[in-house]
Parts: C-alpha cells; structure tokens; sequence
C-alpha cells in the first residue's frame, strides 16, 4: 500500500543544492512515486548556534511503500552520505537533514522517530515549501492543513 509522504529537505553547509538533487534521484530508486519537490527557500537559522549561516530549505512530497522506520533508514543513510556525521551538537551546522514530516495519517512516536514531525507545525520554514506544493495535506494529530497551520504563524 502506497502512502503520501512529506519530507522537509535543509542543509547549511557545503553543496546543498546538490545534496538536494541526489535525495530526489535516491528516492526515486527507492520506488517513490510521484515525487514533487518545493523551490528552494533560503532561511535564517532558528534555534542554533550564534554564527549559523543561512539553511537553504526544501519539501518534497511522494507516494511511498517504504515503512516508516525503514524511510528514516533511508534519510540517515542519505544524510551520513552527504557528509553529515553519525552524532552532532544539536543544530549544528549540516550539509543536509532530511525529516520524516508527514507519514499519511499515522500518528506514531517511539524513541527514534516521531510523526507528524514535533516542530513541523510552528516552523515555517518547513510549512511554507511544503505549502507551495501541497497546501491541503492534512496534518492528522491538529487535523490543521499546511495553509492553515501557515497561517496560524502570522
Ligand atoms: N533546521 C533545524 C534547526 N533550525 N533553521 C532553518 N532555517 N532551517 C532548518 O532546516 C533548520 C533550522 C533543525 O533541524
Ligand atoms: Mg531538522
Ligand atoms: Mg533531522
């Protein structure tokens, strides 16, 4: 069974740009379908360390087969290839970070992954790509669409 999933793409170190591209060739081998990728916003860093250059932020959406602890498998090992180490300082800066945002309407948490994403829903620079391209997904714990919980920012 095929699920419509929401990743948020981020990087503020190095080619992220490209990290961005080889995600999407990835997911494609990996038998997403479907996939829609967002235009590529530059952000200010929120929550990190003082000095923080600028993220470049992306979301993609897609139809997947892949479940949910395996799709994070597959973000970490994407993300250790883009060079970004096993184990970091919080928010420190990262040459891509792929998160799980939405899985269909699964609401799930256990010590290694929660869905719908925590901050997802008050991080605009996760809910404005992810509005570009699907506004009306529904986030299944607030029941809020992307546009509305946009909105709710200000
Ligand atoms: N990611 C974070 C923390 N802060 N700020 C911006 N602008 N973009 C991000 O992707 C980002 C962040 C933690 O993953
Ligand atoms: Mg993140
Ligand atoms: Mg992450």
């Amino acid at each position: 069974m095929r699920v419509m999933v929401a990743l948020a793409l981020g990087g503020n170190s190095g080619d992220v740009r490209t990290h961005f591209n080889r995600v999407l060739s990835a997911l494609e081998v990996a038998g997403v379908s479907g996939i829609r990728m967002s235009s590529i916003y530059v952000t200010a860093p929120v929550d990190c360390p003082p000095g923080s250059a600028d993220f470049l932020n992306a979301a993609l959406t897609g139809y997947c087969s892949i479940p949910p602890l395996e799709l994070l498998a597959l973000c970490k090992e994407l993300e250790r290839k883009a060079g970004r180490p096993a184990h970091y300082p919080p928010n420190s800066p990262r040459p891509l970070d792929i998160d799980i945002i939405l899985y269909g309407d699964l609401v799930y948490s256990d010590a290694s992954l929660t869905i719908p994403h925590p901050r997802a829903a008050v991080r605009r620079f996760v809910l404005d790509p992810l509005a570009e391209i699907a506004p009306d997904l529904i986030f299944p714990d607030s029941g809020l669409t992307v546009r509305e919980l946009a909105d709710r920012l200000g």
